[in-house]
């Protein structure tokens, strides 16, 4: 049995962590299958000590080729520890963060180049592409403002990088969404969070009608 992959996609700050949370919540009690959530970089043992790594605001040294290898390694032993286990089970796996990310801000935001990087992530993941993904759409001083709201003086080196990094990681996601048509739907998060839980709750239905 085969299981399904969603993730979630966005700029720091857009809300994919809360909305996660709140999907889950409103289709638990419904879906057919287990739901199993993770998270990137990380959700393994040693995908969350290359985590530290990569997040470590100490580390400023780090470069670009290196950060995108660690992300790429990181997304290795999650893919074949994790979420191959999972879908092999029939799970439905949510992932905050994938692939994308890395396209977005490694590819676009620090100058590596989309293709490039898309090459070294498929080596990494043996080419595993989720069935849908929600772009979680919001202008990135929104995301910076609502980050530095919740939890000011504490940001990661990703998130203490300029804004105009942002909007460059931003310009990243646009082509890596327009490149994907089915895949990824866009989803308005400069709403109130329960419409946006609502809408990506409902794409999930109408997108996978069986698991319901
Ligand atoms: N990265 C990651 C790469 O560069 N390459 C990669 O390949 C990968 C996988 C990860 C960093 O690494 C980068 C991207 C990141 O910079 P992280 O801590 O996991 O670090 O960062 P994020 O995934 O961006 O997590 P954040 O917590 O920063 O953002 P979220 O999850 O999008 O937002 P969330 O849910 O924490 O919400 C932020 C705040 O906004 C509020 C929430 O209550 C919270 O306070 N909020 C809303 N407020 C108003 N209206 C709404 N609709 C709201 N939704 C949430």
């Amino acid at each position: 049995m085969q299981g399904y992959f969603i993730t979630f996609e966005g700029p720091d700050g857009a809300g994919k962590t809360t909305v996660i949370n709140e999907v889950v919540k409103a289709i638990q009690g419904q879906c057919k299958r287990e739901i199993l959530v993770t998270r990137e970089p990380g959700g393994s043992k040693i995908a969350e000590k290359i985590r530290d790594i990569i997040l470590d605001p100490a580390n400023t040294e780090m470069n670009a080729k290196t950060e995108a290898l660690l992300y790429a390694a990181s997304r290795s032993q999650h893919v074949s520890e994790i979420i191959n286990p999972a879908l092999k089970r029939g799970d439905l796996v949510i992932s905050d963060r994938f692939v994308d990310s890395s396209l977005a801000y490694q590819g676009q935001g620090r100058g590596l180049g989309i293709e490039e990087v898309a090459q070294i992530n498929a080596f990494a993941t043996g080419n595993l592409e989720p069935d849908l993904t929600i772009f979680l759409d919001l202008d990135p001083a929104q995301g910076l403002a609502r980050i530095a709201k919740a939890r000011s003086g504490s940001e990661d080196r990703l998130e203490q990088e300029k804004l105009a990094f942002h909007e460059e990681v931003y310009r990243g996601y646009q082509k890596v969404n327009q490149a994907h048509p089915d895949r990824v739907k866009v989803v308005d998060a400069s709403q109130d969070l329960p419409q946006v839980v609502a809408t990506s709750v409902k794409l999930v239905k109408s997108i996978f009608p069986e698991l319901f």
